[in-house]
């Protein structure tokens, strides 16, 4: 495969379009004859809060920011059916991935895409009132359906945020990947390297590991600041861990 086939993007279908029963339409709008790309990675996924945070990072501190935590991870649309909170995740690839998903999704706000993009998929969702805890309105939730990567840099975070090396076939990996030498484990939310007992054990020696997951592992082992969170690599690990 060229270097240009190799473009990847991250899509979710997020828990609004889960509940309104719109996967298969969504599905169908994003297929191989409509967008030329082909699927490498899907999977069915309950949100930790550690993965809304890191997923959503650029957004910490905005009035809208809790209110997106709790929509990404179902909070909002299944209150008490914690079974019900899912998002599915998909990995596309082919040649202009980031811009051809974007076109299809069309623009973040749902009233913006009902006018300038009739018929894109966030023209189906809707705008939310924020309010306070005195019930006044501070700001507005756009609850969009589908998340797809805004750039080819968001892209790689993404999919690296979401997916495992083997989540994804050989073949198609469009990001380096390395073995460990090492266990990585997480104990009381402290990175250890060796299997201890009642810790988490995330990657044992000989598993395959983002090359950059594993480079910034290797300074956090040391103390060292790291381009990647521990956060942002663990999380990824513990989907749907119990
Ligand atoms: P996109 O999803 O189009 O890449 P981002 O990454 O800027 O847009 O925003 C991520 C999510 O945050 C959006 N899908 C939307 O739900 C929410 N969001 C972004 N900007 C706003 C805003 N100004 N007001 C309310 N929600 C917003």
């Amino acid at each position: 495969m060229d270097e240009k086939e190799r473009e990847q993007t991250l899509v979710l279908i997020k828990p609004d379009a889960l509940k309104n029963s719109l996967t298969g339409y969504v599905l169908s709008q994003l297929s191989e004859v409509h967008t030329g790309l082909r699927l490498a990675g899907a999977k069915i996924v309950n949100v930790s809060h550690m993965l809304a945070m890191e997923h959503y990072a650029e957004h910490k501190g905005k009035v809208f920011f809790s209110s997106l935590i709790d929509f990404i991870t179902g909070v909002l649309h299944y209150p008490d059916q914690p079974w019900k909170r899912r998002v599915v995740a998909f990995v596309y690839q082919g040649e202009g991935a980031v811009k051809k998903m974007r076109e299809v999704v069309g623009p973040t706000n749902p009233h913006v895409a009902r006018e300038t993009k009739p018929g894109c998929i966030r023209s189906m969702g809707t705008l939310v009132p924020i309010k306070d805890s005195g019930g006044n309105v501070i700001g507005e939730r756009m609850d969009n359906l589908i998340h797809a990567s805004a750039t080819i840099e968001e892209a790689e975070r993404e999919v690296k945020l979401w997916f495992r090396p083997n989540d994804i076939p050989p073949l198609m990996r469009a990001y380096p990947v390395a073995a460990s030498d090492d266990f990585f484990c997480l104990k009381e939310d402290r990175l250890c390297t060796a299997d201890e007992h009642g810790g988490f054990c995330f990657i044992a020696p000989g598993a395959n590991v983002w090359r950059s997951d594993l480079d910034s592992l290797r300074l956090l082992k040391k103390g060292v600041p790291a381009p990647c969170s521990l956060e942002s690599v663990v999380a990824k690990y513990l989907i749907n861990e119990k």
